[in-house]
């Protein structure tokens, strides 16, 4: 449609239609420009979050040898699905410290396996779950706060 005719008012609409192609190219390029900037700037947060983590690590939990191989054991039962740099794994990652409860942990983002997992078996993609196995049962417990109340309650005191 555009560019037909280039004579008369086919030349104006020409023109028009020339440059609106050439702002909508231009808004396209701002678009991706800020995209690749808010991409930036999350990446750029995550690793600062992991700074800060690493300079701020709680101390971990001492316990007799004996009271501290049964927490061993209890985490076995215990994965935790999470992203390294989310605040909010980060946050449960460190309740794990210092509470010195040894969990496995998965990595939802870049292991394509364990993404499918936490999304087939735990019914979304959503970071940190944790996965309780007890009693032949298992349980994908998600939200960071409901996690760190129950890892509170079940290892603060043991
Ligand atoms: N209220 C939740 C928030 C968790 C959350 O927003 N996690 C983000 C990562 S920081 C997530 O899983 N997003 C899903 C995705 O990126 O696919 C909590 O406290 O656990």
């Amino acid at each position: 449609m555009c560019g037909t005719k280039k004579t008369g008012i086919h030349r104006r609409f020409f023109f028009v239609c020339k440059k609106s192609g050439k702002l909508r190219a231009l808004l396209h390029s701002l678009r991706e420009a800020f995209n690749v900037f808010v991409k930036a700037l999350r990446v750029g947060l995550g690793q600062l979050i992991i700074f800060i983590d690493f300079l701020t690590r709680p101390g971990k939990k001492q316990r007799p040898a004996e009271a501290q191989a049964k927490v061993n054991s209890a985490a076995k039962d215990l994965t935790l699905y999470q992203f390294h740099a989310c605040p909010f794994c980060v946050k449960t990652r460190r309740t794990l410290r210092r509470l010195n409860v040894p969990v496995a942990l998965r990595d939802a983002k870049n292991s394509e396996q364990d993404r499918q997992t936490l999304l087939e078996q735990g019914g979304k993609i959503k970071v940190p779950c944790l996965r309780i196995e007890e009693n032949g049962q298992t349980t994908w417990m998600y939200e960071s706060k409901v996690i760190i109340d129950y890892l509170d309650k079940r290892f603060a005191a043991a």
